[in-house]
């Protein structure tokens, strides 16, 4: 198993391959003609958005230090000049940048005391975040291209994939030719588990979020590698398949640490993937237009996003 995860992550390592200095990976592969094939996907002009709410019902349980956010408001109505008319509010809220929907920064995760583009984890990563490889890097110029959806719940016949189903290349290439629809370069690919629904519809936070998922494989990596996919986003907590099998292994989290370390591919998490892809389904069209921008933050492993579709 560790050697079929050398295997792939020697195939995959971008690093070097957009210069020495590069800390936007595979977001190299937007350019003007992706996000002009982006465009020429929209025709209905129906919009939808992505994204969860970020607010005390979100899904955090507490597992690995997350929470949900909290609002507090830090002035409810001031004057904007004491004895004028004119008043406004303010407010702070204080949130895991992991909480609800997300991008995982290149700097995420690492292994072997290397990140993305070989950076020292030594050198880069400390209580104020990352030198390199920060979510600021993803948000400059930002995040937008053509969408390609992938319904592996529809394809499979099902609501929902059962926990720590394991999605393979075989079954993404066949959801592909099921929905007569091909993956470009520079495109950003959305996976449908359905997971999402135990937490939006069946209000179940504690399934949602703990336990097994199902997700893509490891494997899988090597697909969006030869496809030279921008970005990979799902509807599920990790984008990546939760098992025991993995989680039990050398190496937890295995598509992360291909993904991010070593091709420089963002994840996106908690995507809502419900109403575009029931639009999906009516129209028969499974790419359109992604507009996903990530906050720059300076240093951030992450950021909240709320990703609009346009069809
Ligand atoms: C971990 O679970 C560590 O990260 P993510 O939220 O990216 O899945």
């Amino acid at each position: 198993m560790i050697e079929e995860f050398e295997r792939l992550a020697a195939r995959v390592r971008n690093w070097g391959r957009w210069g020495e200095e590069d800390q936007r990976g595979t977001l190299n592969f937007i350019k003007p003609e992706a996000l002009r094939r982006g465009v020429a996907e929209v025709v209905s002009g129906k919009l939808f958005n992505l994204g969860i709410r970020f607010d005390a019902q979100g899904p955090q349980t507490g597992r690995g230090g997350r929470f949900n956010p909290k609002l507090y408001a830090s002035e409810i109505g001031k004057q904007v000049r004491p004895g004028s008319r004119s008043r406004y509010s303010d407010d702070v809220v204080h949130m895991p940048l992991q909480s609800a929907t997300q991008w995982d920064a290149l700097a995420h995760c690492h292994y072997d005391g290397l990140l993305y583009n070989g950076c020292k984890a030594c050198d880069v990563l400390g209580a104020d975040g990352a030198a390199r490889n920060g979510v600021e890097n993803l948000a400059e110029p930002g995040i937008m291209s053509r969408a390609v959806l992938l319904d592996v719940a529809r394809y499979r016949q099902v609501d929902e994939l059962e926990p720590g189903y394991s999605i393979t290349v075989d079954e993404l290439n066949a959801v592909c030719e099921k929905q007569n629809v091909t993956v470009e370069r520079g495109d950003i690919v959305l996976i449908r588990t359905g997971h999402i629904r135990h937490f939006t519809i069946r209000r179940d936070r504690e399934r949602f979020t703990n336990g097994l998922q199902p997700g893509v494989a490891a494997a899988c990596a090597e697909w969006l590698h030869d496809k030279e996919v921008a970005a990979i986003a799902a509807d599920n907590l990790a984008v990546e398949v939760f098992s025991e099998e993995t989680f039990n292994s050398e190496m937890p989290l295995p598509f992360h640490q291909l993904a991010l370390r070593d091709m420089g591919c963002p994840l996106g998490e908690i995507f809502n993937l419900e109403g575009v892809a029931a639009e999906c389904e009516v129209d028969g069209r499974y790419a359109f237009l992604l507009s996903a921008p990530a906050l720059a933050v300076t240093g951030a492993f992450g950021s909240p996003v709320n990703p609009l579709a346009l069809k």
